[in-house]
């Protein structure tokens, strides 16, 4: 399954801009259309993958996958997030696009991007304080007519819309895994990650003077990403070669669309583990801490139930070694048990039983 970003934003932000300069490719634009929403579905760049698709030289070539989607508010241009929650309870996370070019914002005054990110912030803990009110007083009202809603759940919930009582978001509540679980059938919209990307105008690239934005959002425990959309949206429609001279005009390493992949990576704390074979070279996305029994279970269910042993090599040493045989050779392949904590880059084999 793809991950699932959303963006969201106060109108005319550049929400549009940026899911265009994400979803285009040299061929054109790449998204479809449901519900009034926009979907494009982009692949992840991953070095590591790539170079273990130039060993093997599969059939098949499988990058992960991100789906960005960019909302159509019903009846304008604000999201509103108490209405719109059926929608953006599907997103894994949100990327808040704060306009950060020209002079004036959607309503006149004068662009402030740190209020930006502290209104949107306010208005995501409102509207789920709102939600979880509303929810206790059902749940109270239900359980004095024999309602199964179990004490911790209802505990669990009112320490929740206290934590938004004080305008804090429920990602920065601490919560125990149990509680994590349940709190995530919720679709609470505050307890998702939020990666903070600032559209800046293309002098901005080089003048900088987001500072402000940058304490502001480290304060919140957020990361702030530059991205110049329009320049991004020209740059995507290149092939890769022209892409490489293009950024090296403008003194940037690499596109920001592979850092923003890459952020939104950080920010959900996944990490990806490869799968190898003449058929097909192909990415899996996990949470970090996956044990190898489970991360089987991301191929297939029968793996994780049938799980006898991983057998597990660093990309980076497969690569230099050029084969799986050799690492055998040299003992840096090995086998590891059903709690074996997986880690980033690694390619996995599983044996199993069914
Ligand atoms: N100068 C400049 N204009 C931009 C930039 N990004 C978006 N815009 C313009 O700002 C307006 C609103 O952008 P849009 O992407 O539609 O915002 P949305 O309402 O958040 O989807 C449009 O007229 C865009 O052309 C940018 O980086 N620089
Ligand atoms: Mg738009």
């Amino acid at each position: 399954m793809a991950l699932a970003l959303y963006l969201i934003g106060t109108p005319r932000c550049g929400k549009t801009a940026v899911f265009d300069a994400l979803t285009n490719t040299p061929a054109g634009p790449n998204f479809m259309t449901k519900g009034g929403h926009r979907y494009g579905t982009v692949k992840v760049p991953d070095t590591r993958l790539e170079a273990l698709r130039d060993l093997f030289k599969p059939k098949k070539f499988t990058p992960a996958e991100v789906t960005f989607t960019d909302v159509a508010p019903p009846g304008g241009e604000a999201i509103h997030f108490g209405d719109m929650t059926p929608v953006l309870g599907n997103a894994d996370a949100f990327v808040l696009v704060v306009q950060a070019f020209g002079e004036f914002d959607y309503e006149g005054k004068p662009l402030d991007p740190v209020a930006q990110v502290e209104s949107v912030v306010l208005e995501i803990t409102v509207s789920d304080f709102e939600r979880i009110e509303k929810r206790i007083e059902k749940a109270v009202t239900d359980k004095k007519h024999g309602g199964k809603i179990s004490e911790q759940e209802l505990k669990l919930l009112e320490r929740c819309r206290d934590h938004l009582a004080a305008d804090k978001p429920l990602r920065t509540m601490a919560l125990r895994d149990d509680e994590e679980k349940i709190l995530r059938t919720y679709q609470f919209l505050s307890q998702k990650p939020l990666l903070v990307v600032a559209n800046i105008s293309e002098d901005r690239i080089r003048t900088g003077g987001l500072e402000a934005l940058d304490a502001a959002a480290k304060e919140r425990g957020l990361e702030v990403l530059q991205f110049c959309a329009t320049l991004e949206a020209e740059i995507a429609t290149l092939d890769p070669a022209a892409q490489v001279e293009f950024l090296k005009d403008y003194g940037l390493a690499e596109p920001a669309r592979i850092r923003l992949l890459h952020a939104a990576y950080k920010a959900l704390r996944l990490i990806s583990f490869f799968t190898v074979g003449e058929d097909e070279v192909r990415a899996w996305t996990i949470h970090e801490g996956t044990h190898a029994q489970a991360a089987a279970g991301k191929i297939h269910t029968d793996i994780e139930r049938g799980f006898i042993r991983a057998e597990t090599v660093a990309s980076d040493e497969l690569l230099r070694q050029g084969a799986l045989s050799k690492c055998r050779e040299h003992g840096t392949l090995r086998l590891e048990g059903k709690e074996y904590v997986v880690r980033d880059g690694e390619v996995l084999h599983f044996r199993f039983s069914v």
